[in-house]
């Protein structure tokens, strides 16, 4: 090989070093001029055919060509590799500014949200809060309550028994109960939870409901503060416009006892009276019941001459009204089409 090929060569592998696109193609270019049978390690190879003084000198000659090609597969390679860095950097930016992915969000269930703004109302008012249980004895859900077994107030409340003979009790009424014999007068308290029905269901009945008890107890408390305790309730669920009325009717732990409906100004012109449950003063009888149990447990007795009121209510009524749901076996059929109208809504 001449000089003037030598200079040719030098070229021609600086050129395609500088116009490898990527590194794959630079690597084709190496093998191509310094591979094991590259162009330049050929002609290395053919040194020892020559005379000494040629050898050594076309030996140095090529021997700075393929320094120089490797200076520049060095920085072309430098280059490609920074090239194919920011190309996937910029590939793989993250844009904080898209819109994340909408995520399904659950929301609170009708009648969680109408207990919740039930017991919000009374907390307000001073009321504790309290649960209690499902699985309740005849004592507490009825005889307690002025309804022994003979009484015929036991076939309203049409009652699963369960075989060690309790039962699932069948309002919240139990709580009254169980509340003043564990507390002493004065008192006011609201009760939450689930009460069963051994009864067909319709539109407006199921077997499994909610209703929220209340009760107050202490000196001088009268039907006055009765009706202005379930006025406040209504306007706080409804609005100021909310209106309360009360008619007589009988629970036997009540004396004298009413039933209360509310109206209010619904936004979808459905304005009606909603019956909502029962009220009335605590019966004597109840009071004297109470007393005997806390007797039985070593307690005081402190409520035979106290007087107080309570009531009782079904949220899932409240619910079909202010969100318009017409048939409350909506509310336990665990249809997503119905209770995703609820999601995200957690107010
Ligand atoms: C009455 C006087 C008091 O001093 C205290 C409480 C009470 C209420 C009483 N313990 C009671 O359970 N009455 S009730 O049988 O009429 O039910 C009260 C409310 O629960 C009803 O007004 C209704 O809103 C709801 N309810 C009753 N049966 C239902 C039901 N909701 C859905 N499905 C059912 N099967």
């Amino acid at each position: 090989m001449s000089e003037v090929l030598s200079e040719t060569l030098r070229e021609e592998a600086l050129h395609a070093v500088g116009a490898a696109p990527d590194l794959p193609a630079l690597q084709a270019v190496k093998t191509r001029y310094l591979g094991k049978s590259g162009l330049v390690t050929k002609e290395l190879g053919r040194l020892g055919q020559l005379p000494p003084e040629e050898r050594r000198r076309r030996g140095a000659e090529l021997n700075v060509l393929r320094q120089a090609i490797e200076a520049a597969l060095t920085e072309r390679e430098a280059v490609l590799k920074r090239e194919a860095l920011d190309a996937r950097l910029a590939s793989e930016a993250l844009d904080v500014t898209l819109p994340g992915l909408p995520l399904p969000a659950g929301g609170l269930h009708p009648t969680g949200r109408v207990l919740g703004d039930l017991t919000g109302i009374f907390e307000r008012m001073g009321y504790e809060v309290v649960e209690g249980p499902e699985v309740e004895d005849e004592q507490h859900n009825f005889e307690a309550l002025n309804i022994p077994w003979y009484h015929p107030a036991r076939d309203l409340q049409d009652t699963f028994w369960l075989e060690d003979g309790r039962l699932l009790r069948t309002h919240t009424s139990n709580m009254q109960i169980r509340y003043m014999v564990t507390h002493d007068p004065p008192l006011k308290m609201v009760s939450r939870g689930k009460v069963y029905r051994y009864e067909a269901t319709d539109a407006t009945h199921e077997a499994m409901f909610h209703q929220l008890e209340g009760l107050v107890v202490g000196d001088g408390i009268s039907m006055a503060d009765l009706k202005g305790t379930l006025a406040e309730m209504a306007r706080g669920l409804f609005g100021p416009g909310a209106r309360v009325r009360f008619q007589p009717s009988y629970y036997p732990f009540v004396e004298p006892g009413a039933d209360f409906a509310v109206w209010w100004d619904n936004p979808r012109g459905e304005s009606k009276w909603l019956e909502l449950g029962g009220c009335g003063m605590v019966h004597p009888s109840v009071l004297r019941a109470v007393d005997d149990l806390r007797e039985a447990a070593g307690r005081e007795r402190v409520y035979e001459g106290k007087t107080g009121f309570a009531f009782g209510l079904g949220p899932e009524r409240i619910a079909m009204l202010k969100y318009g749901i017409p048939d409350i076996r909506y509310f336990y059929a665990n249809d997503p089409r119905v209770l995703g109208q609820f999601r995200g809504e957690l107010g």
